[in-house]
């Protein structure tokens, strides 16, 4: 297997990490604190070309491969995951699920401004009794002939208060069970479609998580994607993909954390020496590196069958698996590392171990990875 990045990739990392150190981490801790969103900074990456990296040229994208970029997600989380994961979600789940299963005319309307950065989109599975059971889906939208009348609520939705566009999972019929199920895209500002309140985070806190609630919103049919009862198939054929950028954002929490980690372990001193020179510490970082490689390939192998036409479904959740563990783990250890200055907010390994912790949840909770890859590594 063959990593070299082309020019073309190299230069695309270094615009991502000049970025990251230029725009991303002035006012990181002030943002995390105060819960703010970086709305200047995802204008920024709108610009850049960084929020629709996939999307052909004439649908308003960068036209870039899927491994280019993870190694923006990488870069970017190194600094900040409350920005990346705006990336992701709209990269990932609301690009790539448009330009892959959208019409034309969904295309045109929606995912050319998506692309660009113009607006901001959010990807609605989640609901309050359905987060990794996805099929049990109590938002309904029932079919009224020339359009749906949706009803029901969503959890937990990243940039559920930005976003101009949502699309939303629903059941239609209750009796086909997940082949009743329809993806439709939603307008902010249809009636009867409310944002609930911002919810208080643990970690990424500057990213706009929200509570979606839907009451006889009616979403005209041409916004259903695909065929009646490709809803299901739609979230997991998107979310396959999805989980290979939230990979690659908790490859950059942990390479992030690292490279902080191993730069105080040269400058601090205990017992007369700086602390990288004891092997208690020289060890923490020679296992860390190990594991943040390891996950690196598993991630950027991802990528690769991404581009390579491959099934990605079982290499996607590998990454994300393991790349999440790596990620706390990392993050863990690097706050022990800074000792007492691990636990103040100026050295930001203590909001990366916070930030850590939602990659081994969403997109798929680790648990739900495992059923993913053991499911196809024992199917024949
Ligand atoms: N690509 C395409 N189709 C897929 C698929 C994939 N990656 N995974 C499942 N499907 C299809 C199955 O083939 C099946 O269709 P058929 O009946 O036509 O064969 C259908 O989806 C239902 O799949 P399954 O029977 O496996 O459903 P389960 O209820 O057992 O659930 C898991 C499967 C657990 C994998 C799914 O519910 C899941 O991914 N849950 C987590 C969802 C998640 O990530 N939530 C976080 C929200 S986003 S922050």
């Amino acid at each position: 297997m063959d990593f070299t990045l082309s020019e073309e990739q190299l230069m695309i990392q270094q615009a991502a990490k000049d970025f990251a150190q230029n725009e991303l981490l002035p006012g990181v801790i002030e943002r995390d604190d105060a819960q703010k969103f970086p709305a200047e900074q995802v204008r920024k990456m709108g610009e850049l070309g960084f929020l629709g990296m996939m999307v052909k040229e004439e649908y308003g994208g960068s036209g870039l491969d899927t491994l280019s970029y993870v190694l923006v997600m990488e870069e970017l989380s190194k600094v900040d995951a409350s920005a990346s994961v705006v990336v992701s979600v709209n990269n990932s789940l609301v690009c790539w699920g448009l330009e892959t299963f959208g019409s034309e005319a969904q295309k045109q309307k929606y995912l050319t401004r998506l692309a660009s950065g113009e607006i901001i989109g959010a990807f609605c599975l989640s609901e309050p009794e359905a987060g990794s059971d996805a099929t049990s889906q109590k938002t309904t939208a029932i079919d009224m002939g020339d359009h749906y009348v949706v009803n029901g609520t969503k959890n937990w939705i990243t940039n559920g208060g930005t976003a101009e566009v949502y699309l939303v999972i629903a059941q239609t019929d209750v009796e086909k069970g997940h082949k009743g199920i329809n993806a439709l895209i939603v307008e902010k500002g249809m009636e009867g479609f409310e944002i609930g309140p911002k919810e208080n985070k643990l970690g990424i806190r500057g990213s706009d998580t929200h509570s979606l609630l839907f009451n006889d919103v009616k979403v005209p049919k041409e916004n259903r994607i695909g065929e009646d009862g490709f809803g299901f198939k739609f979230a997991m054929k998107t979310l396959a993909g999805g989980r290979i950028g939230i990979a690659a954002q908790a490859l950059g929490i942990a390479a992030g954390a690292y490279e902080l980690a191993r730069k105080y372990s040269k400058e601090r001193k205990a017992f007369g020496t700086e602390i990288a020179n004891h092997q208690a510490i020289a060890f923490k970082l020679a296992d860390m590196h190990t594991k943040i490689q390891a996950a690196r390939h598993l991630v950027y192998e991802a990528a690769c069958d991404k581009d390579n036409g491959k099934d990605y479904t079982l290499s996607g959740a590998m990454a994300k698996l393991y790349a999440s563990e790596v990620a706390m783990e990392t993050a863990v250890e690097a706050v022990q590392i800074h000792g007492g200055n691990g636990f103040v907010k100026d050295y930001h390994v203590e909001r990366m171990m916070r930030d850590a912790k939602i990659t081994q949840i969403y997109e798929g909770t680790s648990e739900i990875q495992k059923i993913v890859i053991s499911r196809s590594i024992l199917k024949d």
